[in-house]
């Protein structure tokens, strides 16, 4: 190779890992941020336990559509629609936090932490106030100048599992990996709403006990968004990041149809045992699956922007 070309293929090596996701990405322009996020996170979740969970999902939701580049926060205006318009996102919670953390980040370094990399560190601190291994978030994400409510195409509640498998698998997630994101569903709550035809046409799967106790709760009839109830997804310890889950979808106890599959389908009962029987490997790949996560579909570089607020683009 004449040297030319070599110094071209250093030139191009060099582009391509400057527009990699890096440890220390802001160690220049915002040595605080890390801090910064994890604090203002801190000082919500004692005054809101139910935040952490609200932020697992809304990393998920991000993640999942157009990659996580935030494109999940922005609100809608007359002019343009976004993906909170979205069935999916009615019960997204969390975004108050978020614009809290935006703003302590833009005050302390303005306009240089994205709000991707805001949600991908906060989703990871909430996975450690809720007793979760901690892991690390190279940063560097970009955010997204698209928000479409028909590219929304998360899996509803009732959907069959080989569809949630192949969303997941879509995304490059494998079955064992999914079974462990699924393990998320060990804290925060599901509004009725999502699983009150498991309570009205029983399945024969679920738990008649847990069937009567949430029909008590929920009641038959369907109720607008912000009457319905929200029971917790892991009654026991709904804060807590542990593998109950899985014991409860291997003794029928679980409210939402789609996890309940996972603990006989072909392509994951396998991993739901041997995680319901292993806590210290769940928490070890649940932070592993997160990290993950936390990297879908990126935008680097010179793509996106870095929003100023995160419920709005820079420009219209
Ligand atoms: C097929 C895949 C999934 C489906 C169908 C699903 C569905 C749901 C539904 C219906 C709720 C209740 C929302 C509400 O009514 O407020 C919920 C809650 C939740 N989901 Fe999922 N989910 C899936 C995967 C995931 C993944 C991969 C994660 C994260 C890694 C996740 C994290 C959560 C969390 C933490 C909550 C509790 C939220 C809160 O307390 O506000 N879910 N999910
Ligand atoms: C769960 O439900 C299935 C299907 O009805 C049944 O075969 C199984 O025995 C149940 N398991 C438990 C632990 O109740
Ligand atoms: C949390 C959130 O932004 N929810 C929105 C989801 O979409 C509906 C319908 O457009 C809005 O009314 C909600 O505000």
């Amino acid at each position: 190779m004449q040297v030319p070309q070599i110094a071209l293929l250093l030139v191009q090596l060099a582009v391509m890992a400057s527009q990699a996701l890096e440890m220390g990405y802001y160690a220049a322009t915002c040595p605080d941020a890390e801090a910064i996020v994890r604090q203002t996170m801190e000082r919500q979740h004692y005054n809101d336990p139910t935040l952490a969970p609200a932020i697992i999902r809304m990393l998920f939701h991000d993640c999942f559509v157009r990659g996580c580049d935030a494109s999940v926060m922005i609100v809608p205006t007359r002019t343009r629609s976004s993906e909170r318009v979205a069935i999916p996102n009615q019960t997204l919670r969390g975004f108050n936090a978020v614009d809290a953390i935006k703003r302590a980040l833009e005050s302390a370094c303005p306009r240089t932490v994205s709000c991707a990399d805001a949600l991908a560190l906060m989703a990871r601190d909430a996975v450690a106030l809720l007793g979760g291994n901690p892991y690390d978030v190279p940063l560097g994400r970009r955010d997204g100048l698209q928000s479409n409510p028909w590219e929304v195409d998360l899996p509803p509640p009732f959907a069959r599992l080989d569809d949630a498998l192949r969303a997941f698998a879509a995304r490059g997630f494998s079955s064992e990996e999914t079974v462990v994101l699924f393990g998320a569903h060990t804290v925060g709550g599901a509004h009725c709403s999502s699983f009150r035809s498991r309570l009205t046409n029983p399945d024969g799967i679920m738990d008649e006990r847990l069937r009567c106790d949430m029909l008590d709760t929920c009641g038959a009839a369907d109720l607008p968004l912000d009457k319905d109830p929200v029971p917790f997804l892991d009654p026991d310890t709904p804060f807590v990041v542990d593998n109950n889950y899985y014991a409860q979808l291997m003794s029928n106890k679980t409210l939402l149809q789609v996890d309940q599959e996972a603990a006989t389908h072909h392509a994951t009962a396998a991993h739901v045992a041997y995680y319901a029987a292993s806590p210290d490997a769940f928490m070890q790949r649940f932070s592993e699956v997160m990290a993950k996560l936390s990297n879908v579909g990126v935008l680097e570089g010179d793509a996106g922007e870095v929003r100023k607020v995160c419920s709005k683009y820079n420009t219209d």
